[in-house]
């Protein structure tokens, strides 16, 4: 998929009050800012146009927007956070995505989604059921997909404590090649994919995001960096050290479409 426009949003002063079970510590906003100044760069220089929404104060969590919607290339779905502090981000993203998007549906309580749950592979959409993306999310966001004619299938995370979100595991590179941690040894929905899995050491590096020609990966972790080089991608390395402390990566800093 080729993308032309992306959403995010500024991490504000009140980034270090965010939810995290890293227990890596507090991250630092400003440093946090500067990490984003480069993302964005990294993105625009991939040939994207950005639409940046100010931080908001009522919303530590804010900058992690791809939580809030599921773009796909048939219409966008808004989620329903799994985390009560975070349901309101959804309006403003919302509000920004009504001019390129006709059609949002929306999930509904109970059902709760977070969109880093949610990878898709060319059109085939694996929904993490997690602490976040409970079953009836889950299955409503199914729906949603399978009206737009798409297929979906569903991976039971929430043994796998190390995980927040299906994509802190698992990203996809495009050509049918997944980028996976090593906890999805034999999963049937995972199958039909080439899988390049990532060293136990380097389970961070696993939410990579591939953006038209080239991926963006975390720094830190070069065994991953190399393993996507030898693919033959381009690899963009990005700090990412303040968005790792509140367990958030290269995917959840924006949606792409
Ligand atoms: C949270 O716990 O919701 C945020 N601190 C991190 C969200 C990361 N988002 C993602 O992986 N898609």
């Amino acid at each position: 998929m080729h993308f032309t426009q992306a959403l995010l949003r500024l991490p504000g002063d009140n980034f270090a009050r965010g939810l995290t079970q890293s227990g890596e510590g507090a991250p630092d906003p400003a440093l946090a800012l500067a990490q984003h100044q480069d993302y964005r760069q990294a993105l625009e220089a991939a040939g994207i146009a950005l639409t940046v929404l100010p931080a908001d104060p009522r919303h530590p969590d804010g900058c992690f927007v791809e939580d809030t919607a599921l773009l796909t290339a048939r219409g966008a779905i808004l989620t329903r956070p799994g985390a009560p502090s975070r349901r309101g981000e959804v309006d403003a993203v919302e509000a920004a995505l009504r001019p390129s998007f006709d059609e949002l549906a929306r999930i509904e309580a109970p059902g709760t989604v977070d969109a880093g749950d949610v990878c898709e592979a060319d059109g085939h959409f694996l929904i993490g059921l997690s602490a976040r993306t409970n079953e009836a999310g889950a299955a409503q966001l199914a729906g949603f997909l399978g009206d737009l004619g798409y297929r979906a299938d569903m991976l039971d995370i929430r043994g796998i404590r190390a995980l927040l979100h299906l994509k802190s595991g698992i990203a996809f590179l495009g050509e049918g090649r997944l980028l996976t941690t090593t906890d999805f040894p034999r999963h049937p929905a995972l199958s039909a994919y080439e899988r390049i899995e990532v060293p136990v050491a380097e389970r961070y590096a696993a939410n990579a995001l591939r953006v038209n020609d080239r991926v963006l990966v975390a720094a830190g972790y070069p065994a991953t960096r190399t393993a996507i080089e030898s693919l033959g991608f381009e690899t963009v390395v990005l700090e990412v050290s303040e968005f790792r402390k509140l367990d958030g990566g290269l995917s959840c800093l924006s949606l792409r479409w």
